[in-house]
């Protein structure tokens, strides 16, 4: 494969709401460039890039994807991105790597929240953003209202470049505004249609104004009443868009005879070169993307084949790679041989010798590298700020269909979260559950299927369970007294213990105040050994007992039968039934939760958590979105994140962190005895 330079790479992401035709542009861009002879469709299943058996069974992206096409002298690498929310990883993976990106959005009117979430974190980031009005060609689209939508919205920061000339629902042309020239879809010079006209002039008016924003000089020729030139309007437009000022605006078509070579021209002569836009941090400041230098590169993506192995996608932000070299693996202080590196259209890999500074690939047989590793030149390491992936925010409980098959979902699981940085497996100690969290419900549900489809075993998930408490309220004093005399030598012992709520650490807190030798010296270790092992075990359930202070005050014992064993079941039963008699109450961990929303969410999200048992904290305004601060039991939270999506149609935020333990209210309780009950009857089956 030919080599190619910074100057003629471009590294973009198509990014923005589900279903508005990414990945069918992305396809549209490598059948117009003849990369393949015909132009698959997402609805057939036969596209470049949505090629993951899930993808197919979705007609939809769940996994970020990369293919480059070849334009003229130039190699583009596109990066397609899923647009539902729960795959908000892959978009943070795509754009910390991409110098600019295409917001695909519809045709009908409206912004959708997808590309409102899209172009607010490009915006945050500094990508430069273009707006692609993708399927003009549909019924009851509107490009004008859906310009309109976006100006509505973000006011002077968009500028179209293009519009599309319309004969019905057909595209036949384009108005190339930058050029103030219209043509066919060949290319072809023809007259402004006469309906544009006006149009061509107010977006025209718009554009001359943005232009003028770029420089003093185009400033002063602008309010001088002077011609501005193509060109300068090109050079102009050009470096607010990599400055991420502007979003310039075309439209097109991505499926039949797509229409979408304007944008492809754009995209070599507009858009930014690597480094030109987006600048890499490093633990050494900022790395210059220079071909000339010591080799790093990042590694932005995994994707896990079970025959193939991992396939890593990086970008080279400095140096050059090739086979053969032996790199540094910064993260985790490993060295790895490069042997095999690869272009890839979505599943097809073309081996490729070296890669350079800018340009994008994939390695395939590297033995430690993950996702957000640093590789480098061992002489000259240096580490890259690492992506911030979203962080999970619902979690279910996970275990195998078949009890024979544990090993292989475990397996399966981790396997997996290689190629998805935004869901984990931990053990919850407590509850003994394996907890799987995430992004959202379909996320989870997706990882659970590709374990049945890569690694042929069926995980299961249900709600977690709760890690709960049990404590007392009253004070009381109960006797424990375990007689055994069949057969053989006897077991004796007998023992008094008060209990009363508090403890010294807040657990558990254990007091001799036997007098007189009721209980034997050598015995009263074995009535707090006793105790302490009931304690864990729970009262009404099986919940850790805690702030609970035992005094054993009186006993009795037999010279030959008492032994240590007695003791401690004679303080077990003491604990039973005193405990059982001390009011005895379940705790619940309440969490923190600071939820970020549009102002306009604020009561909605208000009043919600008044329903979840919560307490609003208070509100804040926070960079023109409202942060409502609230305590709530975390039972009450747990599919939070699928609620707070629905209540806000995604454009709300939440963090959560456990902050205390609070009485569980009676309702609550019967509830826990209930599900205890339950549980106990499950396990003698
Ligand atoms: N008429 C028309 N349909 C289109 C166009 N582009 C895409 N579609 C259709 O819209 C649907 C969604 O297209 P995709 O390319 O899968 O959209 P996407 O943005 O990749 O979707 P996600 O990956 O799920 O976010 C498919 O049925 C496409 O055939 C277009 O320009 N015109
Ligand atoms: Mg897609």
């Amino acid at each position: 494969m030919a080599v190619f330079h910074k100057e003629n790479i471009r590294n973009i992401a198509l990014i923005g709401h589900g279903g508005e035709g990414k990945t069918s542009l992305l396809e549209a861009m490598l059948y117009k460039t003849k990369a393949i002879d015909r132009l698959g469709k997402v609805d057939d299943g036969n596209s470049v890039s949505d090629y993951d058996q899930e993808e197919i069974a979705r007609k939809m992206s769940i996994s970020l994807s990369m293919a480059y096409v070849n334009y003229k002298d130039y190699k583009i690498n596109v990066l397609d991105v899923p647009g539902f929310f729960d795959f908000e990883g892959e978009m943070v993976a795509a754009l910390s790597v991409a110098d600019a990106a295409i917001v695909v959005t519809g045709a009908n009117g409206t912004v959708p929240v997808g590309a409102e979430k899209a172009l607010e974190y490009c915006q945050e980031k500094g990508v430069p953003t273009l707006i692609w009005v993708n399927g003009v060609n549909k019924e009851n689209s509107s490009f004008d209202a859906t310009l309109d939508a976006y100006k509505n919205k973000y006011g002077s920061k968009v500028v179209a470049i293009e519009l599309p000339i319309m004969n019905g629902n057909n595209l036949v042309g384009h108005v190339d505004i930058l050029e103030g020239k219209a043509y066919d879809v060949n290319k072809a010079e023809i007259a402004i249609p006469a309906n544009l006209e006006g149009k061509y002039q107010e977006e025209d008016g718009v554009l001359l104004e943005s232009v003028a924003e770029s420089s003093e000089e185009l400033m002063e020729k602008f309010f001088g009443g002077e011609e501005i030139s193509a060109e300068e309007k090109k050079a102009g437009l050009k470096s607010l868009f990599v400055n991420a000022e502007k979003f310039p605006v075309m439209a097109g078509v991505a499926v039949g005879n797509a229409q979408i070579t304007g944008l492809l021209d754009h995209i070599i002569d507009f858009f930014p070169a690597p480094g030109e836009s987006i600048k890499t941090a490093s633990d050494a400041g900022e790395l210059v993307c220079d071909e000339n230098g010591k080799f790093v590169a990042q590694v932005f993506k995994t994707i896990v084949d079970p025959f193939v192995g991992k396939l890593l996608m990086f970008k080279v932000l400095r140096g050059k790679v090739s086979n053969g070299d032996v790199v540094l693996n910064v993260e985790k202080d490993e060295n790895e041989k490069i042997s095999s590196i690869v272009a890839l259209r979505g599943k097809k890999q073309d081996a490729m010798d070296t890669i350079y500074a800018g340009d994008m690939g994939a390695f395939a047989k590297l033995n430690y590298t993950q996702t957000n590793n640093t590789l480098c030149d061992p002489t000259a390491v240096v580490k890259c700020a690492p992506i911030e992936f979203p962080a999970p925010v619902i979690s279910f409980a996970v275990s195998s269909a078949d009890k024979n098959s544990e090993d292989k979902v475990f397996a399966g699981l981790y396997k997996l979260m290689d190629e998805d940085s935004t869901f984990k497996l931990e053990k919850n100690a407590e509850t003994n559950e394996m907890i799987l969290s995430g992004i959202g419900e379909m996320q989870l549900d997706i990882i659970c299927k590709k374990v049945k489809n890569k690694f042929n075993a069926k995980a299961e998930l249900r709600e977690p369970r709760i890690a709960y408490r049990e404590t007392i309220r009253k004070m009381v004093e109960a006797e424990g007294k375990h007689k055994k005399q069949s057969g053989g030598a006897g077991q004796f012992g007998q023992c008094s213990v008060r209990f009363e709520p508090g403890a010294e650490d807040g657990i558990f807190e254990f007091v001799d105040a036997v007098v007189g030798g009721a209980i034997p010296r050598q015995f009263i270790p074995a009535v707090e050994k006793g105790l302490r092992e009931a304690a864990p075990k729970g009262i009404q359930a099986d919940y850790p007992v805690i702030n609970i202070k035992c005094t054993v005050f009186d006993g009795k014992y037999h010279p030959v039968d008492s032994k240590e064993i007695a003791f401690i079941t004679a303080a077990k039963l003491a604990f039973a039934d005193g405990c059982a008699k001390a009011s005895p109450i379940f705790l619940e961990p309440v969490m923190h939760v600071d939820v970020i929303v549009p102002d306009n969410y604020m009561g909605d999200v208000m009043g919600d958590m008044s329903k979840r048992r919560g307490r609003i904290l208070g509100t804040n305004s926070v960079s023109g979105k409202t942060v409502v601060s609230a305590e709530a039991p975390q039972v009450e939270l747990a599919k939070y994140a699928t609620d707070l999506r629905s209540m806000t149609q995604g454009r709300g935020k939440f963090t959560l962190a456990f902050e205390r333990y609070e009485e569980v209210p009676a309702t609550q309780a019967a509830k826990i005895i209930e599900d205890y009950k339950k549980r106990l009857a499950a396990a003698e089956k």
